[in-house]
């Protein structure tokens, strides 16, 4: 398989997450790419390459341009404004203000634009989103080429930035630029499924009503986890998009039995709407030692979960999302796509 990688992603290098009620060195960090990376090398995976370049148009296919802009300048603008750490928003229209206005002041700005108040933006974040949206892309344009699966070492990640906001370390959602451009591109339907430990908020808000799309999410309940406000089974989509979002919340402590039952129902939902084209927003967060996140999954279940995917029989385009802080982000990503490989030679 294939590896799409910039040694630009790691140009985003925030020092400052605001977590447990501390600033601390953000979980979200340029290292997990190095990790990645060797192990897809020791691997021998495939080969590495690097992204071409796409510009905003495939950008702004998903997001609203006045929030593109505002990742464009919203780092110039705080240090400007003579700002002294990174730019974290603190302050967000609330529900008790219905129909407020967008303020000038970057601060004001910034919290129309967030989530959630653990990313920051710093010194070339947009950079590195832009190269991260690159990366997502040149996986998608190999795929649609040759039949053959990609994997997009993406990075920062990007199933919880929304249409109009950035939040859960994501500023562009990848994986839904990547789908929206593989129907430009002539698929009618394509499917985007969301392993990653949390709720792909944002790939389910830009899809939500549509039904060229279908968004399936396995996640922990967002009840007990990040993000907490969606991600609910009864999140079925709206319009003509009811039946095309699908989400399998489950309780912190799930182990592979349960989760894989999951994703077997999940899959065959997609093969049952005919989608063309499959999506993963892969994240192993789900691993049983993440720092963050509280599924029982074990680095050994993770070829397994490609076997699956693999069985699909699909065009599959594999997009880094989460999975943070230990040795075995790497291993676990690798088993992922080699178990997917694995099951591929064994059908050719
Ligand atoms: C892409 C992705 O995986 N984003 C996740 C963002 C989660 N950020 C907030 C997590 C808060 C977790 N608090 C955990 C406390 C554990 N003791
Ligand atoms: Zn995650």
């Amino acid at each position: 398989m294939l590896t799409f990688h910039s040694e630009s992603t790691k140009l985003r290098r925030a020092k400052t997450e605001l977590n447990e009620g501390l600033l601390m060195t953000p979980f979200e960090c340029p290292e997990r790419v190095d990790l990645v990376l060797e192990r897809v090398r020791a691997s021998g995976l495939g080969p590495v390459q690097a992204p071409t370049r796409f510009g905003l148009d495939p950008v702004l296919a998903v997001h609203d341009r006045d929030y593109v802009e505002f990742l464009a300048s919203c780092w110039e603008e705080w240090k400007a404004a003579g700002m002294a750490g990174e730019a974290i928003p603190n302050i967000w229209p609330s529900r008790s203000m219905p129909g407020v206005r967008i303020p000038e002041h970057i601060e004001g700005r910034l919290g129309h634009y967030a989530q959630t108040g653990e990313t920051s933006i710093c010194a070339n974040t947009f950079e590195a989103a832009e190269v991260s949206k690159d990366i997502a892309l040149s996986a998608l344009g190999h795929t649609l080429e040759s039949g053959e699966p990609s994997f997009g070492l993406c990075r920062p990640p990007g199933h919880h930035a929304s249409s109009n906001q950035f939040g859960g370390y994501c500023f562009f959602n990848n994986a839904a630029i990547a789908a929206e451009q593989a129907l430009r591109h002539g698929h009618s339907r394509v499917a985007v499924l969301d392993i990653d430990f949390h709720h792909g908020n944002g790939t389910q808000e830009i899809f939500y009503a549509r039904d060229d799309v279908i968004v399936v999410s396995l996640h922990g309940d967002p009840l007990h986890c990040f993000p907490y406000y969606l991600g609910h089974a009864d999140e079925t989509g709206s319009g003509r998009g009811e039946g095309f979002n699908v989400n399998y919340p489950m309780p912190p402590g799930t182990d592979y039995a349960r989760w894989s039952a999951a994703l077997d129902e999940g899959l065959a939902r997609i093969r049952q709407v005919g989608a063309e084209l499959l999506v993963v927003s892969l994240g192993v967060d789900t691993f049983e030692h993440d720092p963050i996140s509280s599924f029982k999954l074990r680095s050994d279940d993770y070829p397994d979960v490609g076997r699956r995917l693999a069985a699909l029989g699909l065009p599959t385009v594999f997009l880094l999302e989460g999975g943070y802080a230990v040795e075995e982000i790497g291993i676990n990503v690798v088993n992922v796509l080699s178990g997917f490989d694995a099951a591929l030679a064994r059908v050719e």
